[in-house]
């Protein structure tokens, strides 16, 4: 049926995707607005190299903050990765191939290894990351990216709305999905903050953005979700893409509303942790889970709890 739609939409010049996206905009956009009538002004951050980020993030829709972790702290999360990712049950379903039928690989072939499964996947991801990892909790409450975050949606109301904690790899498999351009339409502003586990060069699959484009969508634009590199590059200009390239211990933070994707890799992997902040749910509510605030092996202070407001308790 969803096939059939969208061959009749296909025919008509994607009319149907246009009125669909058109119309979730317009909800989004309302819902937005509507709440932040309501949300309180942030304080003033008083960090002047901090403001100069936001100004920034403001007027490109990206920014890259150097050297913002010690390499070694990075290391430590890449070792805890690669421990979990070596238990098929810690993974969500895994996607197979490159085309969109919906598939996933079996633990049979999981089994085989890393080395022979990573020809046949886009990527695999860790499953409730704040659950399994539970020190990417203390990474989510981080006071400068919630202070990017309030700064940025001018509102002391943000919460932690999302977690990825994935590894994608170099194949030969055609780019899909996040691997196309698009803007995320979860929420009607989304930040997400980036936090690559290893060095990322220009063929270690960098995250690409399409610079401004996070307050210039083309009305026509909503005719599809995920649009071949043609025409980004045709209407917004080859000098408007942002390759993030970055060394361990850098994070880039995106208004993911603007158009991006993740550059399809020609060699090895990378491993990445992705954190959204928004000011209501994504989704409308699908929650990200985490322990019980006790559970967790560091103090979580009072004030810091009612950022993951939209989550809920594994139990
Ligand atoms: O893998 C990437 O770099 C793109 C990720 C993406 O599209 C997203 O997190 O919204
Ligand atoms: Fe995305």
């Amino acid at each position: 049926m969803k096939n059939l739609i969208k061959k009749i939409d296909n025919k008509i010049f994607n009319l149907l995707s246009l009125i669909n996206y058109t119309l979730i905009d317009l909800k989004l956009f309302f819902n937005y607005h509507l709440k932040k009538s309501k949300n309180s002004n942030p304080d003033k951050n008083n960090d002047l190299n901090l403001s100069k980020k936001i100004t920034s993030l403001k007027s490109n829709g990206i920014i890259k903050i150097k050297k913002f972790y010690d390499a070694l702290l990075i290391k430590d999360l890449e070792k805890d990765f690669n421990n979990l990712k070596n238990d098929f049950e810690n993974l969500s379903p895994i996607k197979v191939g490159g085309d969109t039928n919906d598939q996933f690989l079996g633990k049979e072939i999981f089994d085989k290894g890393e080395n022979y499964f990573k020809k046949l996947v886009k990527n695999i991801q860790i499953k409730d990351p704040f659950v399994m990892s539970p020190n990417l909790l203390k990474i989510a409450l981080n006071q400068t990216f919630i202070k990017i975050a309030k700064n940025y949606f001018n509102t002391d109301e943000v919460y932690v709305t999302g977690v990825n904690y994935r590894r994608s790899y170099f194949n030969d498999l055609p780019a899909i999905d996040t691997q196309m351009y698009h803007r995320d339409r979860n929420a009607y502003k989304i930040l997400k903050v980036f936090i690559y586990l290893n060095d990322v060069d220009e063929d270690t699959g960098p995250f690409q953005y399409v610079l401004k484009s996070h307050k210039n969508w083309p009305f026509l634009s909503n005719r599809k979700y995920r649009w071949k590199d043609e025409y980004i590059e045709k209407k917004y200009g080859q000098d408007s893409i942002f390759s993030a390239t970055s060394l361990m211990g850098d994070v880039i933070v995106a208004d993911t509303t603007g158009f991006h994707k993740g550059k399809k890799l020609n060699k090895n992997y990378r491993t990445m942790l992705t954190i959204n902040y928004s000011i209501s749910t994504e989704n409308g509510g699908q929650k990200v889970k985490i322990r019980k605030f006790e559970d967790y092996p560091f103090k979580i202070k009072e004030k810091d709890k009612k950022i993951f407001k939209f989550t809920s308790v594994q139990v």
